[in-house]
C-alpha cells in the first residue's frame, strides 16, 4: 500500500476501502476522512497536525486523558515481561491484584471480578451469571430478562436483546426470547433543561410491577439498566427512580444489574454510579475507563452471594463451576494497564476532581441554552448532552454535520446520537478547557443553524 507523510510524520494510507468501519457512515467518511495520528493529555493530533480537543474521552473511555506516563510505562513493561498467560486453569499474579483492587472500589459486597475484553462481553457475562445463579439455586424458571427502551448494552446478542435502540436491533432477527423492556425516562415536556437529576419520572420504575404481574416473579431473572443512560444522549435518572427499581427488584427476588460501562471509574465523581446514587445492585458491568481505553478490558463485579452460590454449587473441587470466559480474560497487559490506570486515578485524585468540576461543567453547558435549535440540555457528573431540533425531514443530519464541522473547522471531537451532541471530557480537563469546549460547541451549533 502506498503511503505519504504529513505534518505528523505518521504514514497515511491512500486506500481506505478495506477497513469496514464500525458504527460509521463508511461512504461519507471515506470521502472526507477524520484521521487521527497522535494523542496526549486532553488532545488528539489530526493527521494534518491540528490539535483537536477531546470532549468525549475518546468513546467515553479515556478518563485519565491520553498518553499518561504511568499507564504507558506499565504496558511497555508488561508486554516485555509476560505477554500472555492463560486464565483458564492457569493465572498470573496481576489478575488477582486487580480483582482485589476492584473489590475495594465497588460498594458493598461487590467483591468478585469476572474479566472480559469489552462492555458488550461484560453485559453478556452478567446476563449469563444471572441465569446461572437462579438455576443453581433451584429457581431455573427465572429466565426472563428485562431491559429498558433506548438502553445501550453493547452489540452482543444478549446486549441488543435487552437494549432498546431500535437501529441496533431491527436488522438482526429474533434476538433472545423472553425479554421485556421498561419505558425510557426522557420527558422533555416536563424535564427540559433540568440540571442534574430530573424531578419527574420516578414512577416509571413502577412499570416493573406490571411486568411482574404479567409474568410472575418466579419467571424473571434480572433487570438491567444504565444508571445514567449514556449512548442514547445522557439521560440522568429521574430523582428516586433507581431507588424504586432496587426496592421492587429486591421485593421480588429479581437481580438488578447496573451497566456502568460509561458511569464507572470517575465519570460521576465516584468509583461507580452505584456509590454515587447509594443504590446497591447485584451485578455491575464495566469496561472503558477501567484501563482508560488504553487496552481493551472489561470487568463484571458480582456480589458475594452470587459468586458464592455459583462457585459453591459443586461439591467436587475439580469441577468447573461456570462454563464461561474469554481467551483474553484477565490478559496480563490489560491487567497492567488497569492497575496503572487505577493508580493514576488515585494519585491525581481524578474522581474527586471530576466531582469538583461537575458544577462548573453544568453551568458552562447550560450556558448554551440560548444557542439556536437547542431543545434540551442534560448533565450529570462530567457527562453532558445538548439536544438539537432536527433539520425538517432529515433526522440526525444536523448533529452529523455538527460532528464533521467540529472536527474539521473547530478542532474539537464531539459524539452524536440522533440530533444530540454528547460530551464526556477526560477527568483531567481544566476549567479553561471546559470554557473552550463550550465555546467551540456554540460555534458548531451556530454553524449548523
Ligand atoms: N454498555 C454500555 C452502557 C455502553 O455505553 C457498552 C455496554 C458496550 O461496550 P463495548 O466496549 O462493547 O463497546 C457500552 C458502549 C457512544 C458510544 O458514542 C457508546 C459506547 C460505545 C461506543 C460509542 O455513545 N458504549
Amino acid at each position: 500500500m502506498l503511503t505519504q507523510e504529513l505534518a505528523t510524520n505518521v504514514a497515511v494510507p491512500n486506500d481506505l476501502e478495506a477497513f469496514w468501519m464500525p458504527f460509521t457512515s463508511n461512504k461519507h467518511f471515506k470521502q472526507e476522512p477524520r484521521l487521527i495520528a497522535r494523542a496526549k493529555d486532553m488532545h488528539f493530533t489530526s493527521i494534518d497536525g491540528r490539535q483537536i480537543i477531546d470532549a468525549t474521552a475518546g468513546l467515553w473511555c479515556c478518563n485519565a486523558g491520553h498518553g499518561r506516563p504511568r499507564i504507558v510505562e506499565a504496558v511497555q513493561r508488561q508486554v516485555a515481561d509476560l505477554d500472555f498467560a492463560p486464565s483458564f486453569q492457569f493465572a498470573h499474579p496481576k489478575a488477582f491484584e486487580l480483582a482485589s483492587r476492584l473489590a475495594q472500589l465497588f460498594p458493598g459486597d461487590l467483591d468478585h471480578a469476572f474479566f472480559t475484553n469489552s462492555g458488550s462481553e461484560s453485559v453478556d457475562t452478567a446476563l449469563k451469571i444471572a441465569l446461572a445463579y437462579h438455576r443453581v439455586r433451584g429457581e431455573g424458571t427465572r429466565t426472563r430478562l428485562i431491559g429498558r427502551e433506548r438502553g445501550y448494552h453493547g452489540v452482543g446478542f444478549g446486549g441488543i436483546s435487552v437494549g432498546g435502540m431500535v437501529k441496533n436491533r431491527m436488522w438482526f432477527g429474533s434476538l433472545l426470547t423472553g425479554v421485556d423492556h421498561l419505558p425510557h425516562t426522557l420527558d422533555i415536556d416536563k424535564n427540559a433543561f433540568s440540571k442534574g437529576l430530573p424531578e419527574h419520572g420516578a414512577e416509571l420504575a413502577d412499570e416493573l410491577e406490571k411486568l411482574v404481574t404479567l409474568h410472575d416473579a418466579s419467571n424473571i431473572a434480572a433487570v438491567i439498566v444504565e444508571p445514567v443512560a449514556g449512548s442514547i444522549g445522557v439521560y440522568p435518572p429521574p430523582r428516586g427512580y433507581l431507588e424504586r427499581l432496587r426496592a421492587i427488584t429486591e421485593k421480588h427476588g429479581i437481580l438488578l444489574i447496573f451497566d456502568e460501562v460509561i458511569t464507572a471509574y470517575g465519570r460521576l465523581g465516584k468509583g461507580s454510579a452505584a456509590e454515587y446514587f447509594g443504590v446497591q445492585p447485584d451485578l455491575v458491568t464495566t469496561a472503558k475507563g477501567l484501563t482508560s481505553g488504553v487496552i481493551p478490558m472489561g470487568a463484571v463485579m458480582a456480589r458475594k452471594h452470587i459468586h458464592d452460590t455459583i462457585v459453591g454449587s459443586q461439591a467436587d473441587p475439580k469441577v468447573i463451576e461456570l462454563f464461561h470466559g474469554y481467551t483474553y480474560s484477565a490478559h496480563p497487559v490489560a491487567c497492567a494497564a488497569a492497575l496503572a490506570t487505577l493508580e493514576t486515578y488515585e494519585e491525581e485524585g481524578l474522581f474527586a476532581r471530576s466531582a469538583e468540576l461537575a458544577p462548573y461543567w453544568q453551568e458552562a453547558l447550560h450556558g448554551l441554552r440560548d444557542a439556536p435549535n437547542v431543545i434540551d440540555i442534560r448533565n450529570i457528573g462530567l457527562m453532558g448532552a445538548v439536544e438539537l431540533s432536527p433539520y425538517p425531514g432529515k433526522p440526525g443530519h444536523r448533529a452529523y454535520d455538527a460532528m464533521c464541522k467540529a472536527f474539521h473547522e473547530f478542532d474539537i471531537m464531539i459524539r452524536i446520537t440522533g440530533d444530540t451532541i454528547a460530551m464526556s471530557p477526560p477527568l483531567i480537563v481544566s476549567k479553561a478547557q471546559i470554557d473552550e469546549i463550550v465555546e467551540k460547541v456554540r460555534g458548531v451549533i451556530d454553524a449548523v443553524a
